[in-house]
């Protein structure tokens, strides 16, 4: 299996994911800038949005869209609860989680990484993912992880993009139980192997 990555990117997530299910994978890096893989392929190629993640099975299936290989990577080791099982509530849970993170968090972000955007615009979007942010530390207030007491590949995909936060001057300083939980998530040794994997750690 091969996923492909950028470091830092939200392909984070699914590194994080594979790490925490201990499944070896050949992590393959598509750059977001250059759209080219490090021996000059063309990624459009491969994949014909240009992002990442995807991932490739040994059949050379591929999967798209993060949130769908985070669900395909938890179910390929049920025993690691990365999440509920198929068909129960917290199963649709999760998929609430993982669609908010991914429609407001993640795509929130994405302005602020675009150099045309007008900072004013910049702003807005900002105010937006601060109101999201405080949500979030609202709900985290009695939470260890973002399903309760136990890890879940949410909690992989917030942590990543909870890290854009600096980069972009997102101010999260007065949410202390979000801070906290970033925290725990990132002291997670499976969180620190794909860290280091993608050259995020020393
Ligand atoms: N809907 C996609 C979005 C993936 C996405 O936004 N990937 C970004 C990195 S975080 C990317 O590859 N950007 C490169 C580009 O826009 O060409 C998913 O959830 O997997």
């Amino acid at each position: 299996m091969k996923l492909y990555y950028s470091p830092g990117a939200c392909s984070l997530s699914p590194h994080i994911a594979l790490h925490e299910a201990g499944i070896a994978a050949e992590p393959v890096l598509a750059s977001t800038k250059s759209h080219k893989l490090q021996d000059g392929t063309d990624y459009y190629g491969i994949n014909p949005l240009g992002y990442v993640p995807m991932l490739e099975l040994d059949d050379g299936t591929r999967l798209r869209e993060g949130p769908a290989i985070l669900q395909y990577i938890a179910d390929l080791a049920p025993t690691k609860n990365l999440a509920p099982a198929a068909g129960t509530l917290q199963r649709y849970r999760l998929q609430e989680w993982l669609t908010f993170i991914g429609t407001e968090v993640h795509k929130g972000f994405s302005p602020l990484f675009n150099p045309a955007m007008p900072e004013e615009a910049k702003t807005i979007f900002k105010d937006k993912l601060a109101s999201r942010f405080k949500w979030l530390d609202n709900e985290l207030a009695d939470k260890q992880y973002l399903m309760g007491d136990s890890f879940s590949v949410a909690d992989g995909y917030l942590f990543t993009v909870t890290n854009w936060t600096k980069p972009t001057g997102v101010d999260i300083s007065g949410y202390p139980n979000l801070l906290a939980w970033h925290a725990r998530v990132g002291a997670r040794p499976a969180v620190q192997e794909a860290m280091k994997a993608e050259g995020l750690l020393k």
